[in-house]
């Protein structure tokens, strides 16, 4: 895993932040050290997709990166026959999706899709996973994401959602952030660091509260929703569409 330094060195100007080719190759470590519980959390997505899967349906991974989701689905479905759609707008994360797809049993049951999420084609869903990407949609985009996701899902079909969020308190929010680069500077990053990625952050991810998210998914139609975790600044939410 190549560590990632991206941010280590001060940056005269510091550019808004993408999804490119140096993001791709130090990502896995990134995302460990940056997002409390990624593991933990990758691996009980991968688990509620498999509860939740629907023979003869399709699940939709969106904003999938270098496919760790996908990759541990394969391991928990077995020998069983799945179909996933897996979509990201960056090839250089696709890239290293796709050769790892090429060493894993089974990958032929994942589909790779270059494209943006907000244009993508989705039906017959019986799992749509948005793992930390709908945060990174203009605020304007995500309603009409979250409907069209759930006009897709069949009956019993769930939503995964995953983001970093805001609390409706200010108070509450700067001490959640506190922890929040606590945990990262624990992880070995440096200050510079986590003040440097905050500003390529900034205006580019874009966090809401929990109490938007519910009230978006019940507007879309939602009728169950399940927060399954929170860990300051981090919640999972499980939405499903009635049986
Ligand atoms: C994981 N789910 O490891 N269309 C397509 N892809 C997009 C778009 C868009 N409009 N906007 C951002 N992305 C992953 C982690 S990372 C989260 C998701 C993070 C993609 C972007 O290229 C990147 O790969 C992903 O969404 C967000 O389970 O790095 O904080």
């Amino acid at each position: 895993m190549t560590k990632d330094t991206i941010f280590s060195r001060p940056w005269d100007k510091v550019a808004p932040f993408e999804f490119n080719a140096q993001v791709a190759e130090v990502f896995d470590d990134m995302l460990g050290r940056s997002v409390p519980f990624y593991r933990e959390s990758i691996v009980r997505q991968a688990q509620l997709a498999a509860r939740f899967y629907q023979d003869g349906t399709r699940i939709y991974d969106l904003g999938c990166s270098n496919g760790n989701l996908g990759l541990t689905l394969c391991r928990q479905m077995g020998e069983r026959d799945f179909s996933m759609v897996a979509v990201d707008n960056s090839q250089p994360m696709l890239d290293t999706y796709r050769q790892r797809l090429n060493d894993t049993a089974g990958g032929q049951r994942i589909i790779l899709e270059h494209g943006d999420i907000r244009l993508v084609a989705m039906e017959r869903a019986s799992v749509v996973i948005v793992n930390l990407t709908l945060q990174f949609l203009p605020r304007a985009d995500r309603d009409a994401l979250v409907r069209r996701i759930y006009q897709a899902l069949v009956p019993g079909g769930v939503l995964l959602l995953t983001e970093k969020v805001v609390h409706e308190d200010a108070v509450l929010t700067e001490l959640e952030q506190e922890f929040y680069y606590r945990f990262k500077e624990e992880n070995g990053y440096s200050r510079m660091e986590i003040s440097q990625k905050r500003e390529a952050l900034e205006n580019v991810l874009i966090p809401e509260t929990l109490e938007a998210h519910g009230r978006r998914l019940r507007q879309a139609g939602f009728g169950a929703v399940e927060i399954w975790l929170k860990w300051f600044n981090f919640a999972a939410l499980l939405a499903q569409k009635d049986v």
